[in-house]
């Protein structure tokens, strides 16, 4: 037992969710920020309704008064700020919120906490390395492609400028994504487990889908916030980059996903032309869609983590194979019994 606090933001997506299961396994007192809405979800945290270390407050990243009110009730020990407009494709459809969200809500908090020796975690991205060459490491320089990706840079220099006046202990997580069951149905990952579970069960005839050919550098969301957690356990604060050393494309993940539900796909066609085709019954089952391109593409996100090996001791232990494996399998039992939420995080206990 710790007897710590940490604050949360961001507490009902996927990393949220999970960083609220290990602190609390750690003795960590638990404080989270949900966003007000008419239809607001929070089923991803119905596991720890009766926790009494668990509080969840209203708030929202773009509005100072309420997260500096809430900091100084709260007085957390660690402050791990996960909440953004996460979504790349949506960054170009709400530049100024995205802005608003994930680079002037890192500020607020940053000034909230400026006096005080409150250790700070900043959800930086992959996406800030863009169209830089891969491999990509914390000496890579960056090159964002999209409006999130520059408003999250913006958020990762000034971490680095508030450690650098203040002292402040505040570190910046270069993380490379990273999926789950939990993960947002927006997301490829997630989109395609579904799509794979839904077609296995009869209910979905195929699956539509953007660019093909990127890669992505794909680990297992749990155990990535455990790296967060070792970040703020430091002495000192620092920048790190978490990764798995692999890229697959989007192509290699659907693949993947359909030999989980026993299925063989083949590959025809070019460009928009390009289709999956079940090899046994010679049906169409992936298509492309040119709704799902972006303005402007990241072609491959390839990280090198041997700098958080070394320090944090921090290795990801959940293989490509069994990321997808596990997406699948939650999905098809989603769909068949309901599988919930709090049942895929039971399981992981
Ligand atoms: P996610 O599932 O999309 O969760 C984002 C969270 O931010 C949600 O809880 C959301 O609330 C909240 N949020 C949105 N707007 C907000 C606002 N105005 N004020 C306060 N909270 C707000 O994202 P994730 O995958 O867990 O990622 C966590 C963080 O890591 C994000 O900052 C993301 O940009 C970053 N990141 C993710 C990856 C990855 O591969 N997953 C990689 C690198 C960095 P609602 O649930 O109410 O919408
Ligand atoms: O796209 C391509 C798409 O939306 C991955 C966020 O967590 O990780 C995430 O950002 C790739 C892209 O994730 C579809 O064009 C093809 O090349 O799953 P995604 P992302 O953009 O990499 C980073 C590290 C973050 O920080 C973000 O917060 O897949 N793609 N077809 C598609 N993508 C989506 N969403 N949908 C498609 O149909």
């Amino acid at each position: 037992m710790l007897g710590k606090k940490a604050f949360i933001t961001g507490i009902t997506g996927q990393d949220g969710a999970l960083l609220a299961q290990f602190l609390l396994e750690k003795g960590y007192e638990v404080h989270g920020l949900r966003l007000y809405s008419a239809s607001t979800d929070t089923q991803r945290l119905d596991i720890f309704s009766d926790n009494g270390n668990f509080h969840l407050h209203y708030g929202d990243l773009t509005d100072g008064g309420n997260l500096r009110r809430l900091i100084e009730t709260i007085a957390p020990d660690e402050i791990y700020n996960l909440g953004a407009q996460s979504h790349v494709g949506v960054s170009f459809e709400v530049p100024e919120a995205t802005a608003q969200i994930n680079a002037l809500g890192t500020l607020r908090l940053l000034e909230a906490i400026r006096d005080t020796d409150i250790r700070f975690y900043q959800a930086s991205s992959s996406e800030m390395f863009g169209s830089a060459p891969a491999p990509q490491d914390e000496s890579t320089p960056f090159a964002p492609c999209s409006p999130y990706a520059t408003a999250k840079l913006y958020a990762y220099w000034l971490v680095r400028n508030y450690r650098d006046s203040y002292g402040l202990h505040a570190s910046n997580g270069v993380l490379f994504n990273h999926e789950s069951a939990l993960r947002g149905e927006e997301f490829v990952t997630r989109k395609i487990s579904l799509a794979v579970a839904a077609m296995a069960l009869g209910q979905q005839e195929s699956l539509s889908i953007g660019n093909l050919d990127a890669r992505r550098d794909w680990g297992h969301a749990r155990d990535y916030v455990e790296g967060m957690w070792r970040m703020l356990q430091q002495d000192t604060p620092d920048d790190f980059v978490l990764a798995t050393g692999k890229a697959h494309s989007v192509r290699d993940f659907i693949n993947a996903a359909f030999a989980c539900a026993g299925t063989s796909l083949t590959w025809q066609g070019q460009g928009l032309d390009e289709k999956g085709i079940d090899r046994k019954t010679g049906r169409v089952l992936v298509q492309v869609d040119p709704q799902f391109f972006r303005p402007n593409e990241v072609h491959e996100l390839l990280g090198d983590a041997s700098k958080a090996s070394a320090k944090l001791g921090w290795k990801p232990r959940i293989s490509f194979g069994q990321l997808v494996e596990e997406m699948v399998s939650a999905d098809i039992g989603a769909l068949q019994g309901g599988q919930s939420y709090e049942q895929i995080l039971l399981a992981a206990e």
